[in-house]
């Protein structure tokens, strides 16, 4: 049975005054990440808004133990962790969660990352993905949506996004998912399942961005949701190889209500004058890619 708002646990590791923007979605999800893990956890963090939201030394937001490393070497560092764990004898104790953005996951960090889930280290890697490097003032990424302008992308990002959770679960590790946010208990559950499971665990997590994404920050929630409604992120989990949708996005298939892209992409500044040829490219690829996880989660009914 999935989780319910009310009852996670109560103890809180994301405390007050941390120095993220206000309406920024990665604490959202830290929150409920922290309380699946129960703070028995140590994390390894790149360069990022995440290390903006943790604040500086000797002073944090954040209260569990934290190692803020170079950029491409977040799961590098995860790999040495859980080694030192594993020699401890302490690997059940501890989970090891590397957490970086889609800039440092899906470009500068994918080498160490991929070395990793070839090993199948020991440990949770997180991306959270706000669509952009956001900490050094939005630039694109390989995994910013197509049409976006960034300060790299002036005229509309051309290509679509890289797909990082298939990319991860070619490479055959126990646990794949794909999660967003704003559905707090959808992160807890996933994260929670994958504290339990040993190997490489990959949690892809939408994080909507208004100072990024250029909308005001009172809508972070019902933007994420908007997101999700329209197909554009998709909550699943893939385990041991078997697909499965979760939450909204089980609920969307089959009540195939989907909405369309349209209206998703006019609520933000970042799209703003998108032509509309783009918009229906961007929703033929969405419709496309939709097909596809229905038809895989059928298939593994
Ligand atoms: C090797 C290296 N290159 C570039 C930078 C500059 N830099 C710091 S944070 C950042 C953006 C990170 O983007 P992402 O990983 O998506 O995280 P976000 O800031 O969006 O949270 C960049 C380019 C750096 N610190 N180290
Ligand atoms: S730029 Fe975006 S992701 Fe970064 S702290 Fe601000 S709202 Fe959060
Ligand atoms: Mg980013």
């Amino acid at each position: 049975m999935p989780t319910k708002i009310l009852d996670l646990p109560v103890t809180e590791r994301v405390l007050s005054g941390n120095r993220a923007c206000a309406g920024c979605g990665i604490g959202i999800g830290l929150r409920a990440i922290t309380k699946a893990l129960d703070g028995r956890m140590v994390m390894t963090v790149p360069a990022s808004c995440l290390t903006v939201l943790g604040g500086m030394y000797p002073i944090s937001s954040v209260d569990v133990p934290w190692v803020n490393v170079a950029f491409p070497s977040t799961a590098a560092a995860a790999s040495g962790l859980a080694a030192g764990l594993r020699a401890m004898g302490k690997a059940d104790e501890m989970t090891v969660l590397a957490m970086a953005g889609d800039g440092g996951t899906g470009d500068i960090g994918i080498q160490a990352l991929s070395g990793a889930a070839e090993r199948n280290d020991d440990f949770i890697y997180l991306c959270y993905d706000n669509e952009a490097y956001m900490n050094t003032g939005t630039q694109r990424s390989g995994l910013t949506p197509a049409g976006a302008r960034t300060t790299t992308t002036w005229s509309g990002k051309r290509e679509n996004p890289k797909d990082m959770p298939r990319i991860m679960e070619a490479h055959g590790i126990p646990y794949v998912a794909s999660t967003s946010a704003v559905y707090p208990t959808d992160v807890y559950d996933k994260v929670a399942k994958a504290r339990t499971i040993h190997g490489l665990r990959y949690v892809h997590m939408n994080v909507p961005c208004p100072s990024g994404w250029g909308f005001d920050p009172k809508d972070t929630v019902r933007l994420g949701k908007m997101a999700v409604d329209a197909g554009l992120v998709v909550l699943y989990e893939v385990e041991d190889g078997v697909f499965r949708l979760t939450g909204r996005s089980a609920a969307l298939a089959k009540s195939g209500k989907r909405t369309p892209v349209a209206d998703y992409i006019a609520t933000q500044g970042r799209f703003r004058g998108m032509p509309d040829g783009s918009v229906d490219e961007v929703q033929a690829w969405v419709d496309a890619r939709w097909d596809g996880y229905v038809r895989r989660d059928t298939a593994g009914r």
